[in-house]
């Protein structure tokens, strides 16, 4: 792992980002990568299952405490899915297969291999008391159904590394978007996100609380929010949402 950054292993526990969650009760800051090779009580956004009984995986969440703002925030998911997709590939992945697809999930061949849930602890005074990022990657299996085609490294690379030697991977390669987030700022982020994003320039359907919209995917705003041009006419800034291939007009 790199200097000063932990990392506990476990075999089974409920969801690494709880675990994450107890140890800052405890009083820790971190920073401090969590994983398990197994959890019980998995949890995507909104509370879906992430489905963690396959063996051979990573399920993992670090704890950090970072100097920010919290609407800086916004960058957190477009550093933590370039991180996962240079992990993936220094891990065997051809580059031109992994792609980020907003807001949260890194694609291999345009299936499903990892999923982000980030969560943020603030103080009565809403600055950042602390913030877990929990990363959930297929590296040897995947499950058999789930609402976007999902895959595994192995499947789509042959092979797929122990999980341990791809966290220590993951834990330097965050540290360098991180960086070079805090360095260069979002533009940079972000235009290198959208260089690697899935769809952009194309038709999809995003389905957020409020219903379907269909249109193009244009790229990221400032606040990270992902920029649509309808169909209908017209652009749509989205916050929350998940994207789809778009049904045929
Ligand atoms: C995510 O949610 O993709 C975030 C997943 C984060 C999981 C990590 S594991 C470590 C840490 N501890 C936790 O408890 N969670 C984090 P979302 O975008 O809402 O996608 C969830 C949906 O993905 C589910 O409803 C399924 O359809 C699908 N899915 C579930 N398990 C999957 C898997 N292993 N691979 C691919 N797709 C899956």
């Amino acid at each position: 792992m790199p200097d000063g950054v932990g990392a506990v292993l476990f075999s089974s526990l409920e969801s690494t980002n709880d675990t994450a969650r107890e140890a800052f009760a405890r009083g820790e800051i971190g920073p401090t990568w969590f994983a398990a090779q197994e959890q019980t009580k998995g949890r995507g956004r909104l509370g879906r299952t992430w489905v963690s009984n396959g063996g051979g995986n990573l399920y993992t969440s670090l704890l950090f405490k970072p100097d920010v703002e919290p609407a800086e925030l916004a960058a957190l998911p477009f550093i933590t899915s370039l991180a996962v997709r240079d992990a993936l590939i220094k891990h065997g992945a051809d580059g031109d297969s992994v792609q980020c697809k907003w807001p949260n999930d890194v694609l291999i061949n345009e299936k499903k291999c990892a999923g982000i849930l980030i969560e943020t602890i603030l103080s009565p005074k809403n600055t950042i008391d602390s913030v877990i990022v929990g990363i959930g990657i297929n590296l040897n299996s995947f499950p058999d159904s789930a609402q976007f085609p999902p895959t595994s490294l192995l499947a789509e690379a042959g092979f797929a590394p122990q999980p341990d030697e791809f966290l220590a991977t993951l834990a330097e390669v965050f540290i360098a978007h991180w960086l070079n987030w805090i360095l260069n700022g979002f533009t940079v982020t972000a235009s290198q996100w959208t260089d690697v994003a899935w769809g952009l320039g194309k038709r999809r359907s995003v389905e957020t609380s409020a219903g379907s919209v269909d249109g193009t995917l244009i790229g990221l705003a400032d606040d990270g929010a992902l920029i649509l041009k309808l169909d209908e006419g017209g652009e749509k800034r989205l916050y929350a949402g998940d994207v789809f291939s778009a049904k045929n007009k």
